[in-house]
């Protein structure tokens, strides 16, 4: 049988499956959120389920898709309803009954605006993966995006994220409907700042008064999301279904650790988020800058520089004794010291549990997945990091190591032809210095892609020299010893 409204309560007599104990069917869509993807499901849509579970509320999830119709089409078959899977020292599921419906932006454009201008939609959150904010390596929105620049040409008919806010703002304050206010989930530094500033950056291109009431009446705050959330595979199919005793065609497997800390910088209805776990502060800055440098740095490091040594996964390349050293030592020695944590984070101890987290082995989480859209992530989560330490005099060697693994794996997947899921993936290929023997003019020409590099880092010597010494030791030695390769340049 398959997972739907039918099924759902015989599903529910396993009292081990928790599902939904509000009212679903009375249940009003007061969210919309932009790019329903796993992450999203696993997170964002479980704290509101729990919500909702605990207090109840019009607080249902309207899930706009901005490109593909698979989740609509595959959702919609199961009445929206999908299993979240925690795999950890102990295996739980939940069904979660959070998301109402499912558009897609590019068939159903007029639906998507009359879901965001209605009165009803109280909140408007994203998780569009840091390529989705369209920004310039400087964090300010750019207008020569060709999302942005079609959008400004046609702004009734949007395709980018930025493009239906501003647009569904406007319609709101014509129509004298309060704004919805917007929360950013992806791992973008500052990403509510960052998002306010796009948003005011794109209104101010046609409608000045429009921009100085989003200035005044929308609220942007920050927030650093957490869990780690492996695509869904196929065994991931098999095994819910089997254990829910239904079919379920796209499941979610996360781990159970999850974390969410939003800026208390808004007022305005929200759902009960505070008493399901959710931390509502002041101090985003220091959480964020953890998260996104002991957390997502490392991973880019593993993802990178354990698929150059042939490890698939982040258990396997974490579970090697010089790889796991290399981590250690890379947090230690240049990430922890490169930023202020808040007052109530042991930042030792949060590093040490990040990297325990790695070892889940439940968790099968693909080094390549994490290695897709490094042109963006990288921006975010390793040259901050490079910044800060040159700026404090602090080393950069292993740092510059890291972002090294990301040059290299890029120049061995051109040499050999196989595919970049990367938003710059063109430009690589329109560069042939990237194929060059000769480890300083790749260098320079990584460092001329004026997206990714702000003027800084491009002219500093001391990381030039770092980098072209790393990617040296990259070519010449094996990968997979890493010690030894962090002993020459340490
Ligand atoms: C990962 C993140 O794919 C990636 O880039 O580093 O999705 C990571 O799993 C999450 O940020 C964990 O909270």
């Amino acid at each position: 049988m398959k997972l739907s409204n039918q099924t759902i309560k015989s599903v529910g007599e396993n009292s081990t499956i928790k599902i939904p104990s509000y009212n679903r069917e009375q249940t009003e869509i007061g969210i919309v959120h932009l790019g329903p993807g796993a992450f999203h499901r696993a997170h964002q849509a479980v704290y509101t389920e729990d919500a909702m579970n605990l207090s109840g509320g019009d607080w249902g999830i309207c899930g706009v898709s901005l490109r593909s119709a698979t989740a609509r089409d595959v959702l919609a078959e199961q009445d929206n309803l999908y299993t979240l899977a925690i795999l950890d020292k102990q295996i739980n599921y939940q069904v979660i009954g959070a998301i109402k419906e499912v558009l897609v932006a590019s068939e159903q454009t007029q639906q998507v605006m009359e879901r965001l201008s209605a009165a009803t939609t109280k909140l408007v959150t994203l998780t569009i993966t840091e390529k989705g904010y369209c920004l310039d390596a400087d964090g300010r929105l750019d207008l020569t995006h060709q999302d942005i620049s079609r959008d400004l040409k046609n702004r009734s008919t949007p395709v980018s994220a930025i493009g239906y806010i501003v647009q569904a703002l406007g319609q709101r304050h014509i129509n004298n409907i309060a704004p919805f206010n917007v929360l950013s989930c992806d791992n973008v530094s500052g990403n509510g700042d960052k998002l306010r500033q796009a948003v005011i950056d794109y209104a101010m291109q046609f409608d000045e008064e429009l921009a100085a009431w989003i200035t005044v009446n929308v609220a942007f705050p920050n927030a650093m999301v957490d869990s780690i959330t492996p695509k869904t595979e196929d065994y991931t199919v098999a095994a819910v279904s089997e254990s829910i005793g239904a079919k379920d065609e796209w499941p979610i497997q996360r781990e159970q650790f999850t974390q969410w800390v939003i800026e208390d910088n808004w007022t305005g209805p929200r759902p009960d988020w505070d008493k399901v776990g959710v931390i509502f502060t002041s101090d985003v800055d220091g959480f964020e800058k953890a998260k996104l440098r002991l957390l997502n740095c490392l991973h880019s490091t593993l993802a990178y520089a354990g698929s150059l040594a042939g490890f698939e996964t982040v258990f396997e390349v974490t579970s090697d004794d010089a790889f796991y050293e290399f981590i250690c030592k890379l947090a230690k020695d240049e990430v922890i010291g490169s930023f202020l944590p808040p007052k109530e984070l042991d930042v030792e101890k949060y590093s040490n549990e990040i990297i325990e987290r790695f070892l889940n082995p439940e968790i099968r989480h693909l080094l390549a997945q994490i290695a897709w859209d490094g042109s963006q992530k990288v921006q975010m989560r390793i040259l901050p990091i490079i910044e800060d330490n040159l700026a404090l005099g602090r080393s950069t060697k292993l740092l510059s190591l890291s972002l090294a693994c990301w040059f290299e794996f890029i120049c061995r997947a051109l040499k050999e032809g196989r595919e970049i899921v990367d938003p710059l993936a063109a430009t690589f290929a329109s560069m042939p210095e990237l194929l060059n023997d000769d480890t300083n003019d790749v260098v320079d020409a990584f460092l001329s892609i004026e997206s990714v590099f702000g003027e800084s880092l491009k002219n500093n010597k001391q990381l030039k020299r770092q980098l072209a010494s790393s990617l040296q030791t990259l070519r010449v030695g094996e990968v997979s010893n890493i010690n030894s390769i962090v002993e020459k340049l340490c």
